[in-house]
């Protein structure tokens, strides 16, 4: 009875320009909502995204309907177009690498700052500490919501012509690397000829030989099948790890009730925490099982003495001074900070 008299005097008000203002959060949420990767579910990554959306749609009894697009399919494949796409409403959800996005949020570029980190309790005393939040507190600003790290995982070098052992070895290779200036000016210093292109550019030239070489994670690179196109020597360096936000535009955030977005929060919390250990399996100091597997394709897997991965250290020192300074050198100063005191 009360309802009807509300719903009249809105009509008597104003017709269907009244209306709007009464109807609820939920029915104008969209029928679908475009979550990014740039890798599909047989990698960590896009299972990551597969689990938000799974988790999203539950949490909200379907209210939120997200469908994932791998391969970065929304901006045609170009990864570094991913962030400026968000803010511009053309993707409505994401689960990004900080290299990717770096082009646009200058301050991303501290992950890819070469032998930053050391090993997993590194990257975890960044992404979970005070850099985790002020790097959330830049992403904001720039126009996303951010709501919980995941983990692409350390960048190991493959390559179908040699094994690598020394920075030497690296001499006039041809490297597919992201980009990314700050990587172009590590594989410049390091002896190398890299070459920049997307992650869809790049399987077809290593299938053809126009690369020789590349650096993903491994589970990039069993999902990729890169063994496939060659690649027999694999070296472990570690000398960077890429972290991956889970984030949402801002309006369509805005859009939704305070309860569904805890519940989209909450999910991508959950969905982060699975994709980490999805990305950490198989390659930590207990469980050594993916290397085991790569060999098993027969390829050379190369672990370089403490000596021998100093001289990478060394070799990339120049940049990693230079590339401080642009990324702002306070910031920098407390990411060192926090890996030094962290608990290994
Ligand atoms: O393109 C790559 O190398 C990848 C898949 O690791 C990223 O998107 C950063």
């Amino acid at each position: 009875m009360k309802r009807r008299h509300f719903i009249q005097g809105a009509v008597a008000a104003g017709g269907a320009l009244a209306f709007p203002a009464i109807v609820t959060g939920q029915s104008q949420y969209k029928a679908e909502y475009k979550l990014s990767t740039v890798v599909g579910p047989a990698f960590p990554w896009g299972k990551g995204g597969e689990i938000w959306a799974n988790l999203v749609r539950e949490k909200t009894g379907g209210r939120i309907n997200v469908k994932m697009y791998p391969g970065v399919s929304l901006v045609q494949g170009d990864q570094t177009r991913e962030f400026s796409a968000i803010r511009q409403g053309i993707i409505d959800m994401a689960i990004g690498s900080t290299i990717n996005w770096s082009p646009q949020v200058k301050e991303l570029n501290l992950f890819s700052l070469p032998f930053l980190m050391p090993d997993f309790a590194a990257v975890d005393a960044l992404t979970q500490g005070e850099i985790g939040k002020r790097m959330f507190a830049t992403l904001d600003k720039q126009g996303v919501v951010p709501l919980a790290w995941g983990e692409n995982g350390f960048r190991e070098l493959t390559n179908s012509k040699r094994e690598i052992r020394t920075p030497a070895d690296l001499k006039g290779l041809k490297i597919r690397i992201v980009g990314s200036p700050l990587f172009n000016d590590t594989f410049t210093d390091l002896g190398a000829n890299p070459t920049q292109m997307s992650w869809a550019d790049a399987q077809p030239a290593f299938a053809s030989g126009a690369v020789d070489g590349q650096e993903n994670p491994m589970a990039i690179f069993t999902a990729a099948k890169l063994h496939t196109v060659g690649h027999k020597f694999c070296t472990l360096w570690g000398y960077v790890c890429d972290p991956l936000a889970f984030v949402v535009n801002k309006e369509v955030w805005a859009s939704w009730t305070p309860a569904d977005r805890d519940a989209v929060r909450a999910a991508a919390v959950e969905a982060a925490k699975q994709e980490l250990a999805l990305a950490r399996a198989g390659i930590t100091k207990e469980d050594q099982s993916t290397y085991k597997q790569v060999e098993g394709f027969g390829v050379k897997i190369t672990r370089l003495t403490p000596a021998e991965r100093e001289q990478f250290v060394i070799a990339t020192r120049r940049v990693y001074a230079r590339w401080k300074a642009q990324i702002g050198k306070e910031l920098v100063d407390v990411a060192e900070q926090a890996i030094a005191k962290r608990k290994v």
